[in-house]
């Protein structure tokens, strides 16, 4: 316990039965990894060979930082409401249907998914449109891991991404604010692309309920918005999905919203961001400096319009 605490910033969550539970199974079935994620520093943790080709080197923001500076609008539009609202939040059990054009429509258990396969950290930037960015490292697995179990029919393009209503938790449920449940969608190939993952943990530990438990969608070279929080439903489809940010403003957020330096949000700049915890901005970079792996995906395409 003395880790856990050690590593835990929420004091109510640490007397949380409910959640020391989930904590107890969830390391059980991501063994080596989450161990391992208790050590302080993100390279002592990583160890000889352990890094993934697909992890950043950059300095992790802190676990504070990660935990307390989240855009989570179930919660309320506030970057400090995720971490005060989001404990009442129900995580279990949790289930995640996947269907449309698939084959074998299945509903699983969280359980049964994160046996699936292994739990990997994966480091990565995050770049919200807004303009400031950190670097998670998350615990999670390739998203095509999931999709597999379904076997996507040759129609399928899309996936829709549904998440989670719970008007009895979510304050923000019951004021609006945006059109409900909220919903992002990919490219079918974007989805299946090896950067793309599942998260179910961060920090070496399960995922805090402000970051999106018990299961969230990272696509690290797309805005923030695009990687939606505790999902419930993943639908695949021949048509592109309207996404929650899209109903709400067409001219200001595409389906594609790749990280683009060169293409303005309407009111304001991309061209630099705030690095949470550091003073001085940076250069946003094309793709969030993941252009060599996923810049061929876009070949031919005006990113200008389809922005
Ligand atoms: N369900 C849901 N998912 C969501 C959001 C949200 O409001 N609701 N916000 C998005 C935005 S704008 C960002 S930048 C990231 C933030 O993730 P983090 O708080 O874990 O850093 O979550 C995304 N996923
Ligand atoms: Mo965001």
């Amino acid at each position: 316990m003395r880790i856990l605490q050690k590593n835990h910033i929420v004091p109510s969550e640490i007397t949380s039965h409910a959640l020391y539970t989930r904590r107890r199974e969830f390391l059980r079935l991501s063994a080596g990894i989450a161990i391992a994620g208790f050590l302080p520093e993100a390279q002592a943790r990583l160890g000889p060979g352990k890094a993934s080709v697909f992890s950043t080197t950059e300095a992790p923001t802190s676990l504070k930082n990660v935990t307390s500076y989240n855009n989570f609008y179930e919660f309320g539009t506030n970057k400090e409401d995720p971490a005060e609202y989001a404990h009442t939040l129900r995580v279990k059990p949790w289930t995640v249907s996947i269907e449309g054009l698939v084959k074998k429509p299945k509903t699983m258990g969280m359980e049964e998914i994160l046996k699936l396969a292994p739990l990997e950290e994966r480091i990565y930037r995050l770049r919200c449109v807004e303009g400031w960015s950190m670097v998670i490292p998350w615990l999670g697995f390739p998203l095509v891991s999931l999709l597999k179990q379904v076997e996507p029919l040759g129609s399928a393009k899309y996936v829709e991404f549904i998440t989670a209503v719970q008007p009895d938790t979510m304050p923000g449920i019951r004021r609006g604010v945006l059109d409900w449940p909220y919903t992002e969608g990919l490219r079918l190939d974007e989805a299946l692309h090896p950067l793309t993952i599942m998260a179910a943990g961060l920090y070496g530990d399960v995922l805090p309920n402000q970051n999106g438990a018990p299961l969230r969608l990272v696509v690290p070279w797309k805005y923030g918005f695009k990687s939606g929080k505790s999902i419930v439903k993943i639908r695949l489809t021949d048509s592109q999905p309207r996404t929650t940010w899209m109903k709400s403003a067409p001219s200001e957020y595409g389906f594609y919203s790749n990280v683009n330096p060169t293409v303005d949000h309407p009111r304001w700049s991309q061209a630099t961001e705030r690095r949470i915890g550091e003073f001085f901005k940076r250069k946003t970079l094309p793709f969030n400096g993941y252009a060599d792996q996923v810049a061929q995906l876009y070949t031919g395409l005006d990113l200008r319009k389809y922005f």
